[in-house]
């Protein structure tokens, strides 16, 4: 049965047919029928293991094999048809030899087996920001993470029409050989093609290869942009709800963010948060000139080693029902799951991500893997906002960037003005984490947290958010911050109390954005006078220690200074000279 007419859709399908050689062919309609009818077989051939349905009524565990457990920065392509488009962050296939390499592995590759045709709308469906894609693939895993992650169905083939304008997802597992893994964009195609691995990031077509990679591409030629961020709402005493959008590397606490919750003393005052996104923003000038975003997933792919009931409750709420856990342990004594940080009570009788059959209380190696996921619907978290099905967006306020940086950046610091905030995210330094393969705590530069996101080079992504600015008008622009929640002492440990208490940098902001306190201004921006950061309820928190961190270290932003220029001299003619002149006075500034 195939679900339209539209003949791009059909020869797109049929190209696949023809090539990859399913037993058969499978329209995903959005039906809770044909859901049923997957989970059914998933359960059958182990691809999937049923839990606990009364302790969590609809959830799924999965484990990937154990060489696909994050995305694969390395083997992951821009295949534009211009070198010089691709830029020195990212790997460059020219098209036609990826083609060529691509479609040998995908020859046959579902033979015997079945071919599932997926329609999803990146946004709400028919939503004047949202865009459609068809993913094809062989996996359940694939559909049944879609169908949470995106909105899947009949409804987004209709609202599609005739119309061409539309991704192009091939998803084959293969034999999950990591000497053949690729994940491929060709954003002048509009396709993205991703072989040999199960992993989320590398196979959820709609997240990251679309929703950032592809659609950086389409929003820098459209006048809009995809980025890294998530999208949170602040509702103050007076019910005006400010809007802010956030971007931080993969695995440093977006979705904690995202959704945090106010201490005790806001909430008492009336402050509430609200969570739009948790990890992709899609922003356009909207009728009034101002900046909306709408989150253009559906469902949260989050990082669960970390999640309990004090660092995101709300998160924890959200996942325990018709959730898909991956690779995190699973607890035998009552088919529920454990991963570390959940609780101080790993479970006895344990089956770890790897799948092997342990003692957790002795184990010696983690029982989930630290970049174990859940895929939870977005209806399922208590704090989400009202605005999250409107497809127009919510206007933002403030952009925050954000790092995990133990020395150097301050707890917070506000930019002067767009194309100084352009230039501080552009400068973005963060230590790696366990969400790719490689090194974990390395300090690399991440601007705007899209380095292994941007569709296209990093310089002309650069020009792009310049110009943007240029199209708002400056009574309009959101102001433009930059935090740092992973300052640590000597002896390592963390000095700021993070997760609700972010409240507190939020709060400032807020007053900034309204206009109601000065700031200290610095070499690198205004930050705080600590005395307008609120420490009211932190008890073991003096404002020495806030000092600390507010604190810009002349000599560390000199070396840092140096390291921007190295980082900026990677593009060449393509790095704006706006951004070459803020590098330049910033070392002014701090020699001076
Ligand atoms: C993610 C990532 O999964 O950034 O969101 O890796
Ligand atoms: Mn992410």
């Amino acid at each position: 049965m195939t679900m339209t007419t539209n003949k791009k859709v059909l020869e797109f399908v049929q190209s696949r047919v023809d090539l990859c050689k399913p037993a058969k062919v499978v329209w995903i309609d959005g039906s809770k029928e044909l859901y049923d009818q997957l989970t059914k077989e998933a359960l059958s051939t182990g691809e999937m293991i049923e839990l606990n349905q009364e302790k969590l009524p609809g959830c799924l565990l999965h484990r990937t094999a154990v060489n696909d457990v994050a995305r694969v920065e390395n083997r992951t392509f821009i295949c534009s048809r211009k070198e010089e488009d691709c830029g020195p962050t990212n790997n460059w296939w020219e098209p036609a030899k990826a083609y060529a390499e691509l479609e040998s592995i995908l020859a046959g590759a579902y033979e015997g087996e079945t071919m599932y045709v997926i329609p999803f709308s990146m946004g709400p469906v028919g939503g004047p920001i949202s865009k459609i894609g068809i993913e094809i693939t062989d996996s359940i895993y694939v559909v049944l993470n879609m169908r949470i992650m995106t909105r899947v169905g009949k409804n987004v083939l209709d609202a599609l029409g005739d119309s061409n304008d539309f991704v192009r997802g091939t998803h084959a597992k293969c034999q999950v050989d990591p000497e053949k893994r690729y994940i491929c964009q060709f954003p002048e195609d509009n396709a993205i093609i991703s072989v040999n691995s199960a992993y989320g990031g590398n196979v959820l077509l709609g997240k990251k290869c679309f929703a950032l990679r592809i659609a950086s591409y389409q929003g820098k030629n459209e006048m809009w942009m995809a980025e890294h961020m998530l999208i949170l709402g602040i509702e103050k005493p007076n019910k005006e709800i400010v809007y802010m959008a956030a971007a931080f590397p993969s695995a440093c606490g977006k979705t904690n963010l995202a959704m945090l919750i106010p201490p005790e003393g806001y909430r008492k005052n009336g402050y509430k948060v609200f969570c739009v996104g948790d990890d992709i923003a899609w922003i356009k000038k909207g009728p009034d000139g101002r900046l909306y975003a709408i989150n253009p997933e559906n469902g949260f792919f989050g990082v669960a080693p970390g999640t309990n009931v004090k660092s995101n409750p709300n998160a924890l709420a959200a996942t325990q029902k018709n959730t898909i856990f991956t690779n995190v342990a699973h607890n035998m004594t009552d088919n529920t799951v454990w991963w570390e940080g959940l609780d101080k009570n790993p479970p006895e009788d344990c089956v770890d991500w790897t799948g092997k059959r342990v003692n957790g209380k002795t184990a010696t190696e983690k029982l989930a893997h630290p970049n174990s996921r859940f895929t939870a619907p977005a209806v399922n978290c208590p704090c989400l906002s009202s605005e999250f099905e409107n497809g127009a967006g919510v206007p933002i306020s403030a952009f925050i960037f954000g790092g995990r940086r133990a020395k150097t950046a301050p707890l917070v610091y506000q930019a002067r003005d767009w194309n100084n905030g352009v230039f501080v995210g552009s400068i973005m330094a963060s230590e790696t984490t366990a969400a790719a393969t490689g090194a974990v705590g390395v300090v690399r530069r991440d601007p705007m947290a899209m380095r292994p996101f941007c569709g296209y080079h990093m310089g002309d992504y650069f020009r792009h958010w310049l110009d943007m600015g240029a199209m708002i008008d400056k009574d309009k622009q959101p102001k433009f911050f930059n935090v740092n929640w992973f300052r640590t002492d000597d002896e390592g440990h963390f000095i700021w109390p993070g997760f609700g208490d972010n409240m507190r940098v939020l709060d400032w902001m807020l007053k900034r954005i309204a206009g109601e306190v000065e700031g200290v201004e610095t070499p690198i921006g205004v930050v705080p006078k600590a005395e307008d950061i609120n420490l009211e309820g932190l008890d073991d928190f003096s404002v020495e220690k806030l000092q600390g961190i507010l604190e810009v270290d002349k000599e560390g932003w000199k070396k840092e200074a140096e390291g921007i220029k190295e980082f900026y001299k990677t593009f060449g003619d393509k790095l704006p000279k706006e951004l070459a002149e803020q590098a330049d006075a910033l070392q002014v500034r701090l020699n001076g």
